[in-house]
């Protein structure tokens, strides 16, 4: 089972109509300020966030109680004039997790009404969170053949495949920066993640490495799955049997 919690903020559309049109400045510093501030108080309790759309923010929450959401909250309340709503969904997969919680959040269902908390009643669960770190192999290399915005241009459409290709398998990706991926994942076979890795090779000349992490939170999934991609290269650079997909659990 894996745990996810999405941010959003609420009436943000009507009051950025308040600003007047000298806005986009004050709107990214905002949203930029925001994604910050969830990150720092999610990752103090184990958990990870992840960038979706900047008005709305994915965090991987396993273990954690919807009394550690109202502390967050309270914490978010004292920085942000703007009200931010948390919706809790649980799934068998990432995929079902965020469908979860969208239809709790739909259908109004409310876990903690003072602090804006949607979802269920929660399920407690020792289960393990799977997450893929993806990295472009020689990135500095390519990037020095063409110019920064075609590079940028490269890395959408490579995140539109892995997307489109990981969420047929019930899995999240999201672009973290720089030529980095992660990909909250369901039990997703070493074959497929290999048929993948082909399918951007043929399509677009790229190799990307590939550690996966498996632990009990969020932030120590992708601590082991960064471990796993450093492993790849530290072997690549001693002149090791070249091995793009590694997996290690805590
Ligand atoms: N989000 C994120 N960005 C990173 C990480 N490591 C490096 N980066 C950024 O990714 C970009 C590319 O770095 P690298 O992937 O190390 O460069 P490379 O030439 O592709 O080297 P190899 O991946 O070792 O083949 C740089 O702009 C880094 O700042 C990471 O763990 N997470
Ligand atoms: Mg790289």
């Amino acid at each position: 089972m894996i745990q996810l919690t999405i941010i959003k903020i609420t009436g943000y559309g009507p009051w950025t109509l308040t600003l007047g049109s000298d806005r986009e400045h004050r709107l990214q510093m905002l949203q930029a300020s925001l994604y910050q501030e969830i990150q720092n108080l999610f990752s103090e309790k184990n958990c990870l966030a992840f960038p979706n759309r900047f008005d709305e923010i994915f965090v991987v929450t396993n273990g954690l109680a919807v009394k550690d959401h109202v502390e967050i909250q309270e914490k978010l309340a004292k920085s942000f004039d703007l009200g931010l709503s948390m919706t809790i969904g649980q799934g068998k997969t990432p995929f079902e997790a965020n469908s979860n919680a969208d239809n709790a959040r739909r259908m109004k269902v409310i876990l903690d009404k003072e602090h804006n908390i949607f979802g269920q009643p929660l399920q407690n669960g020792e289960d393990l969170v799977q997450i893929i770190h993806m990295d472009v192999d020689g990135s500095t290399s390519i990037s020095a053949k063409k110019s920064p915005y075609e590079i940028s241009s490269l890395i959408i459409s490579l995140y539109s495949d892995m997307s489109e290709f990981f969420l047929k398998k019930n899995s999240l990706a999201f672009f973290m920066g720089g030529d980095n991926f992660m990909i909250i994942s369901s039990q997703v076979e070493k074959e497929s993640i290999a048929r993948f890795l082909e399918i951007i090779k043929e399509q677009h000349g790229i190799s990307f490495n590939c550690g996966i992490g498996t632990a009990r939170t969020g932030r120590d999934a992708a601590r082991m799955a960064t471990k796993s991609l450093d492993k790849i290269r530290e072997m690549r650079d001693s002149g090791k049997d070249e091995q793009r997909i590694l997996e290690l659990t805590c």
